[in-house]
């Protein structure tokens, strides 16, 4: 679990990076499943970028009794995101982001609750789990984050460079007052961050790829208003067994 000073560093900075949250056994369990099960092929992004590179985002809301259903309701995600968001909370959606070496493609500063304002939640009282399967590094493309900017509320989002991003002239404004904090992360560190907090990621100029799986949870009690544009089911996520990452890796072999 997260310690007292975590949970502070949270609420101050809108983020804070776990390490170690899993272990390299289980980072490998993961990486090979982004290869072999079906997710990344099902629903998957082109996330352009200004400059003609593109990231890749494969996507979903539901859980299976799968892997990846095991990452989404992992304990040390899910009763972690709990205590930050002080609630009890469903699956939103889950994603797994690639940045290939040389090509994968930079994401332009945003706040996830820019987007899922608009998926009709009235409260930002949502949250997002990154888990580091490769060195997260600058030349990779780590995640940035600007520290503190979950507390200015939600700014309008629009077309930047391609992307669904926050009004320019508002991100040079925040980014004069509030600093810009590089999170690279080792592999098996977990980032949770505030759905308000702004984000970014630069192109990938290295040989190695940079991939993550990003858990997003919304707290029960800030359902949709309408269903049209809801994610996952608002119903409270059965938090899985600690040792789910590796039984799966296990049956597979089995
Ligand atoms: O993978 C990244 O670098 C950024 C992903 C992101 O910002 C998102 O999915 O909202």
């Amino acid at each position: 679990m997260l310690s007292y000073d975590q949970v502070q560093a949270y609420e101050r900075d809108g983020y804070v990076l776990a390490k170690d949250v899993f272990t390299p056994a289980e980072v490998e369990v993961l990486l090979a499943a982004t290869e072999r099960e079906g997710r990344m092929t099902e629903n998957v992004w082109d996330i352009p970028d200004a400059a003609g590179r593109s990231s890749k985002l494969a996507f979903w809301t539901d859980v299976r009794a799968d892997l990846f259903g095991a990452v989404t309701t992992h304990p040390r995600l899910v009763n972690n995101a709990r205590m930050l968001l002080r609630e009890d909370l469903y699956h939103w959606h889950s994603k797994l982001s690639v940045k290939q070496p040389k090509t994968g493609g930079a994401w332009e500063w945003h706040q996830d609750y820019g987007y899922w304002y608009g998926d009709a939640c009235l409260y930002p009282r949502m949250i997002s789990c990154m888990i580091a399967l490769d060195p997260c590094t600058r030349a990779n493309g780590c995640l940035k984050v600007i520290a503190g900017s979950h507390l200015l509320g939600r700014i309008d989002h629009g077309k930047v460079g391609g992307q669904n991003g926050a009004d320019p002239a508002r991100v040079e404004a925040i980014m004069a007052r509030l600093p810009v904090h590089l999170c690279e992360a080792p592999p098996g560190s977990v980032l949770f961050f505030h759905c308000n907090t702004f984000h970014s990621s630069e192109a990938n100029t290295s040989e190695i790829p940079r991939r993550a799986y990003i858990c997003c949870y919304n707290a029960l009690s800030n359902e949709p208003y309408s269903q049209e544009k809801a994610h996952g089911k608002a119903v409270p996520i059965q938090v899985g067994a600690d040792d789910s990452i590796t039984r799966f890796a296990q049956a597979a072999v089995a």
